[in-house]
């Protein structure tokens, strides 16, 4: 796939906010915060999108969920709440073409959403 502008973030080509890294996966702050806290989980193996995503592709996904879940809890955000959001290709709202999942938190999300 084409590279993106996580890519480069990834290979630190790029600055960003890092807030959590592991083998698989990298968390940074998203310059264009929604929310309060809003980070981006991106897996260090690009997939463009949820629609491209494979069988092979379902540990890492778990992964990238498990992570958001877990600074979740760790940022002592879980108990109020927050809301994680993977948009996929035009109409979903994707901008970046390296599957990400955004974890929104810190203040009451509303539904439906826009
Ligand atoms: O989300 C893509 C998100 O990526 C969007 O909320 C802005 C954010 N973004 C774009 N460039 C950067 C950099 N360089 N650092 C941090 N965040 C960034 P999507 O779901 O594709 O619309």
């Amino acid at each position: 796939m084409a590279d993106t502008i996580f890519g480069k973030i990834i290979r630190r080509e790029i600055p960003a906010d890092i807030v959590y890294e592991d083998d698989d996966v990298l968390a940074f702050r998203d310059l264009n915060a929604q929310a309060p806290v809003h980070v981006l989980f991106v897996p260090k193996r690009a997939i463009a999108s949820l629609d491209e995503a494979k069988a092979s592709d379902a540990e890492l996904l778990g992964k990238l969920l498990l992570a958001a879940a877990a600074y979740a809890r760790q940022q002592g955000l879980a108990e109020q709440g927050y809301r994680t959001v993977i948009n996929c290709n035009e109409h979903g709202g994707q901008t970046v073409f390296h599957l990400h999942v955004h974890l929104l938190a810190g203040r009451r999300m509303h539904w439906p959403p826009g």
